[in-house]
């Protein structure tokens, strides 16, 4: 096969997001766009491996263009000295898989074609993500490497001979390269086999089996995929290798490339249907993931919400549940800075560290590198831990189900039992998704000014719901030192700190692809058990009510309502 090279024009908006590139379907595959991101990043690679050829994954979540993707990404690999391939069958692979096959088979990294929970289809959309050695999403000095690149491209190489690959048909296949000494490989591979592989030897199953179908008689569970990567992962695990088909319902287990229109965002808006499903009060837990795997949304009896705040805390304080953590120990916790601070009480009384970094994913990872952590999680469905380095929404899933084992088989009884011990840290987010115009970041820009001039410093306020009396002990724009390599991030949102401990966080997504999306966190602690009851929303609206007034959203935004309450 011969080498060709292409002219390709640089884009200048191809930096990397939150989690990735993310932008409408179409955009990536007009104008060489995709391909365009793609020799950056090989460029990129080449440059850091010096001479070394590199072993990749490549896989997605199904979504359209992911295939066609893939196939890019085969003939670009070949023509950028990349030694060899694994490649997803039929393009599917969860993130966390992907995190599991580059760790367990040494590589130097991977590629995942996802635009995770965003909608997709050819009127949706499409992203990238990129993955290091250890298994977890580049970090900003690679993205910033890659997109400085992209900027100045003006050749794109391929094999545009290495055609007609059978994606669905396992196996090794080696291609002669012009002008490369070494040949090129490409190994078609099951991801769920090596995935279970890692749950099998993380959790006990033969308990978990037991749970569901064993001598105490049925628990019913409904797991709900949203047409998104985890369908394969779920038929294998329940009504395979746990064998608990008669207890475990499943819902949107094929996977397609529109997500059957779902917008596979597991939260209560987006996954509305697990909700109603649940409401009848049939199963005792429910479980939703998004487009890549990498959410979740846990559910007890009769749709009892557990916020994903609160599922890091319990599971943190229950991982002697989960016969991983006995063998491996448990190192210290983190979460991001808008995560609520429940997992914090964990921490504080298990006498174990606590880190709190900015949002993504990619910040974890050198604190379990280096041990530092066992388990971390984000309010936005993320829970994962030290055994992988991406997020892990069917490991979240195992955890609970472990705790249901070993503990209490009533998911609502576990978080009382919890709230008792530990008080109760209440949690909202509104999303104000796809806003278009300038507002939002004039929104921002006014408060960032307000930290800098310390504007609100012992200042108190009323709120305009409720009448209740808030005292502003801190306001700063969240920056973070990493502890083990000492990069620093800044402007990771806007945080108001209460004295009573209260906390309302401001800043923008990214990961959106279209327009700008703002979010507003808000959390209260309490430990008056009389309050363990109360709904969050109610609990928080005083709160919001003044969250709003103080940032002036209405009219920055012109929106009244959020898109999505979480
Ligand atoms: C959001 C979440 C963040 C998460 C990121 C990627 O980012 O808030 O916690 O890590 O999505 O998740 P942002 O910048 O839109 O707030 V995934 O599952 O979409 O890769
Ligand atoms: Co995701």
């Amino acid at each position: 096969h011969t080498i060709e090279t292409r002219p390709t024009k640089p884009f200048t908006d191809q930096k990397p997001g939150t989690s990735g590139l993310r932008k409408p379907t179409k955009t990536f595959i007009e104008n060489q766009y995709f391909e365009n991101f793609i020799q950056a990043y090989f460029d990129d690679l080449n440059e850091t491996n010096k001479d070394k050829q590199a072993t990749l994954v490549v896989g997605g979540d199904g979504r359209h263009f992911v295939r066609e993707g893939t196939r890019i990404i085969i003939q670009m690999a070949a023509a950028n000295n990349v030694k060899k391939l694994f490649v997803a069958r039929d393009g599917l692979m969860s993130t966390p898989s992907v995190s599991c096959v580059i760790r367990k088979r040494n590589t130097d990294g991977g590629i995942v074609l996802t635009a995770s929970h965003n909608p997709g289809g050819i009127d949706n959309d499409f992203g990238v993500k990129f993955n290091i050695s250890n298994g977890g999403p580049a970090p900003e000095a690679v993205t910033n490497s890659v997109y400085d690149k992209t900027r100045q491209l003006t050749n794109i190489r391929l094999c545009p001979t290495l055609v007609n690959i059978d994606l669905l048909t396992l196996g090794k296949h080696t291609y002669e390269i012009e002008g490369r000494s070494t040949p090129f490989e490409i190994e078609i591979i099951d991801s769920v086999d090596d995935y279970v592989q890692l749950m099998k030897s993380i959790f006990d199953f033969d308990k978990i089996h037991n749970l569901l179908v064993g001598d105490k008689g049925k628990f019913p569970i409904m797991i709900n995929a949203l047409s998104g990567v985890m369908g394969p992962y779920v038929l294998r695990i329940f009504h395979e290798e746990l064998k608990a088909k008669d207890a475990v319902t499943v819902k949107n287990c094929k996977n397609l490339e529109d997500f059957g229109g779902h917008h596979p965002d597991p939260n209560l808006t987006y996954a509305h249907e697990l909700v109603e499903d649940m409401k009848h009060g049939d199963f005792e837990f429910g479980a939703a993931f998004d487009g890549d795997g990498d959410r979740n949304m846990i559910l007890g009896k009769s749709g009892f919400f557990v916020t994903p705040c609160d599922s890091l805390a319990v599971l943190a304080a229950n991982l002697d549940c989960i016969p991983y953590f006995k063998k491996h120990g448990v190192h210290g916790y983190a979460r991001s800075m808008p995560t609520s601070g429940a997992v914090d009480r964990v921490a504080a009384k298990n006498q174990k560290s606590l880190y709190e970094v900015p949002t993504g994913w990619k910040f974890f990872g050198n604190l379990m590198d280096s041990k530092l952590i066992s388990i971390c999680g984000e309010e936005s469905f993320g829970t994962g831990s030290d055994h992988i380095r991406e997020k892990d929404g069917m490991w979240a899933v195992l955890s609970w189900l472990s705790v249901l084992a070993n503990v209490d088989r009533s998911v609502e009884k576990i978080l009382h039992a919890h709230w008792t011990t530990f008080g109760r840290n209440f949690f909202t987010r509104y999303d104000y998704e796809e806003i278009d115009g300038p507002g939002p970041f004039a929104m921002l820009k006014r408060l960032e000014g307000m930290c800098m001039a310390n504007e609100l410093l012992n200042k108190t306020f009323v709120t305009p719901y409720g009448n209740k009396e808030y005292t502003v002990t801190l306001m700063d724009d969240f920056h973070y030192t990493d502890p083990v390599d000492g990069s620093y991030t800044e402007k990771q949102g806007i945080r108001i700190v209460f004295t009573d401990g209260s906390r309302l966080v401001f800043r923008l997504s990214g990961t959106g692809a279209r327009g700008a999306t703002v979010r507003l966190y808000a959390d209260s602690y309490e430990n008056d058990p009389s309050t363990y009851t109360k709904d969050a929303q109610e609990m928080l609206r005083p709160l919001v009510s003044l969250a709003l007034e103080i940032a002036q959203l209405k009219d920055f935004t012109g929106r009244d309502k959020p898109t999505v309450i979480t």
